[in-house]
């Protein structure tokens, strides 16, 4: 495959109501979306990195310089050089550049569609998927008042997802979480903190055992794993990775120490789908249980996702929401919860079709092609 251009695209996509989490809050998406041309078709790919480098050290337009200035040119001399231009290969040209994941993620999703597609053959059988449809539970932010966080779980209960997660920080933790158990009875729920907490916090968070919760997720700051193995030992509660998980070997170390019991898996935080199936991997063969996290994708990342969460060791309901949890109309065809799963996308490459009108429409700058 030669890689002929690559085109950068920025949308901004209003979310159906505000996201609010310890890192701040969210009222809507903005989103670059990388096309790549090649001599075999082109495919599609969607940047993770927020707005603004709160969540993780990336952000958009971080990403899209580090894109524009570096991986894509670097990409495209190692094509025009004669080097074969498919996922795998683009790890030689990635390596170069330091970090980056979400940046580097987002291309290399966009040339395994272009290659898939071509080949005919669907992101969930190139992956090594082994199920047709994925559980999915559902992130719920953090709420104005106790009513509204009750009002909006009650909702998605309805909705038919088979677990609920909750944003949780210091003051907007117990009690919550206490009301939310209350109305839910034996529904799967876990929490999420955003490295909202300290070490000092062991005590207090050691109250958590109190609610059944299949995890916690991401307590302290994501370098620090000696504090997640000393809260892995103080609490019943299985403590889950997420900001902290950047690769297959640190989650095997993560995993070995102690760290984390469960891990929440990333595409674009690790860097890329081929090494989200390595983290996999490695926690399968540990004998730990993986799910697949989101970020606010579109459908266009929603369906790698759901190829993703069908491999084996994802046994865990998934971050992988239906479209209208997020978006009013999504960018492709939307995802829809059929007994609280999502069918895994069966087509060609993504499975899904990028539409082009709604790329123009919603276009908060104009394209950028490198190349050609
Ligand atoms: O920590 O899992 C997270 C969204 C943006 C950034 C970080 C996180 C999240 C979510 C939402 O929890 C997951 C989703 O529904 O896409
Ligand atoms: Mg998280």
């Amino acid at each position: 495959m030669r890689v002929e251009a690559v085109e950068l695209h920025r949308i901004s996509m209003p979310l159906v109501r505000p996201f609010a989490t310890s890192f701040g809050s969210q009222t809507a998406r903005d989103i670059l979306l990388l096309r790549v041309r090649t001599d075999v078709g082109d495919g599609w790919g969607e940047c993770v990195a927020m707005a603004d480098p709160v969540y993780s050290s990336e952000y958009v337009e971080g990403c899209a310089a580090v894109l524009r200035d570096y991986l894509v040119p670097a990409l495209l001399r190692a094509s025009s050089a004669g080097t074969d231009a498919t996922a795998d290969s683009f790890a030689g040209v990635a390596r170069f550049v330091v970090g980056h994941r979400m940046a580097k993620a987002a291309l290399e999703t966009a040339l395994l569609d272009a290659e898939t597609r071509a080949a005919g053959q669907s992101f969930a059988s190139r992956l090594g998927a082994t199920r047709e449809a994925v559980d999915c539970g559902v992130s719920v932010g953090i709420a104005p008042d106790l009513d509204g966080l009750l009002a909006e779980v009650s909702g998605y209960v309805e909705a038919g997802y088979r677990r609920i997660k909750l944003k949780i920080k210091p003051g907007w933790d117990l009690e919550p979480v206490a009301r939310v158990r209350e109305l839910i009875g034996e529904l799967p729920l876990q929490v999420d903190a955003n490295t909202a907490y300290s070490r000092d916090d062991i005590d207090h968070l050691r109250a958590l055992d109190a609610f059944d919760l299949l995890l916690i997720e991401q307590p302290f700051v994501e370098e620090d794993i000696a504090s997640h193995v000393a809260l892995s030992r103080a609490i019943a509660t299985p403590v889950c990775l997420d900001e902290s998980i950047t690769d297959a070997v640190v989650a095997a170390d993560a995993i070995d120490r102690g760290a984390t019991s469960v891990v929440n898996i990333k595409a674009g935080r690790v860097g890329g789908y081929l090494e989200a199936v390595r983290v996999h991997d490695v926690a399968r063969s540990r004998g730990v249980p993986v799910w697949c996290g989101g970020m606010l994708e579109t459908g266009l990342g929603r369906a790698a996702n759901v190829a993703l969460a069908a491999l084996p060791g994802f046994t865990l309901p998934g971050d992988t929401s239906a479209s209208d949890r997020y978006f009013a109309e999504d960018l492709t065809e939307p995802f829809v919860l059929v007994d609280g799963r999502l069918p895994v996308p069966t087509g060609a490459g993504s499975g899904v079709t990028v539409r082009d009108d709604l790329v123009a429409a919603w276009a908060t700058r104009p394209p950028e092609t490198l190349g050609a």
